[in-house]
């Protein structure tokens, strides 16, 4: 059997990129897949097989591939047995019921008795049984928001990132069924020579989508504010603190999380600190 760990990723899509900008983050480089159907990276033990998104959770749930990754609506929708081992903070995006402009939607009822298109007959179908709703779903591959403009349905169940697809189409979105982003997915199969290389990806992985959540800071403070300042940048432990030249002031470094960046600075700032500087991190190891 191979040793090399199989990560199938989309072959061309609104992932591809991103999925194997990820790898590289973890240091393992692969071209892209345009032109192949896998390719051996070159400083790890891994194959990257390039399929289409749809495919990818029956791979991994196969042990064709080891990892896979995958959009939750596909993950989802197929329902395939494997494991979601990471939300990935990528292709994000939600599945929604959109109707015509004009239309007098007041609530999940009106769907009663129409038909809506969707490629994802499983969420809708699910969502439908939660709302108590009996409705007639139509499955087509692609293009649904064109469905109601021909006459093939009364409403759209699609994915939306921007909304500007539904607008172009004389649709309104109306109710939110599904939230969505990229997951890495897996599968418990793996030998234990395998298994030894998936976990040094995953630490990787880790590592890289630790450094994206934080930001490293660094700024001068009066001697009096350390202490306050050390409870507002907790950090990883706590901050570094180095005596300035100036007497009476010090430099402190730590890292601050993204989320919480804007209210940071303006309570450092409150709390006296000066010559902040903020600065991207590229790895972060607990
Ligand atoms: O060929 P293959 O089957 O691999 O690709 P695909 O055409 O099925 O998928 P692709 O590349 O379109 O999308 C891959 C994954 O990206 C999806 O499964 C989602 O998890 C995620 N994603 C994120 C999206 C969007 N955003 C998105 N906006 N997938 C599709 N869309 C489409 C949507 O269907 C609609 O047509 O974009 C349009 C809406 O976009 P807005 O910005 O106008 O709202
Ligand atoms: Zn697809």
């Amino acid at each position: 059997m191979s040793t090399l760990l199989k990560v199938a990723v989309q072959k061309k899509g609104r992932l591809s990129e991103k999925s194997l900008a990820l790898l590289r983050d973890c240091g393992v480089s692969v071209s892209n897949g345009s032109q192949k159907l896998k390719a051996v990276a070159r400083n790890f033990p891994l194959e990257v097989l390039y399929l289409r998104d749809d495919d990818i959770p029956k791979y991994v749930a196969q042990g064709v591939a080891d990892f896979g990754i995958v959009g939750q609506n596909v993950l989802v929708e197929k329902g395939a047995q494997v494991e979601m081992l990471r939300p990935l903070g990528f292709g994000r995006c939600r599945l929604s019921i959109a109707v015509p402009r004009e239309a007098d939607y007041t609530g999940a009822t009106w769907l009663s008795g129409r038909r809506i298109a969707t490629s994802y007959p499983r969420l809708l179908t699910q969502w439908l049984t939660e709302q108590g709703v009996t409705a007639q779903v139509e499955t087509i591959s692609g293009s649904v928001e064109i469905a109601p403009g021909i006459g093939l349905a009364d409403a759209v169940c699609d994915l939306v990132s921007t909304g500007s697809t539904l607008l172009m189409n004389g649709l309104k979105e109306v109710a939110r069924i599904f939230d969505s982003e990229a997951v890495l997915i897996g599968n418990d199969s793996l030998d234990p020579e395998r298994r030894s290389f998936a976990e040094q990806l995953l630490f990787r992985m880790d590592a890289v989508q630790r450094a994206s959540d934080y930001k490293y800071i660094l700024l001068n403070a009066p001697n009096e504010q350390i202490e306050t300042i050390t409870t507002l940048l907790p950090g990883m432990k706590s901050p570094s603190v180095l005596p300035l030249s100036m007497p009476g002031w010090s430099s402190l470094h730590s890292v601050v999380r993204e989320q919480d960046f804007w209210q940071t600075i303006a309570d450092l700032k409150a709390a006296g600190a000066e010559g902040i500087l903020v600065c991207p991190i590229e790895k972060m190891i607990a």
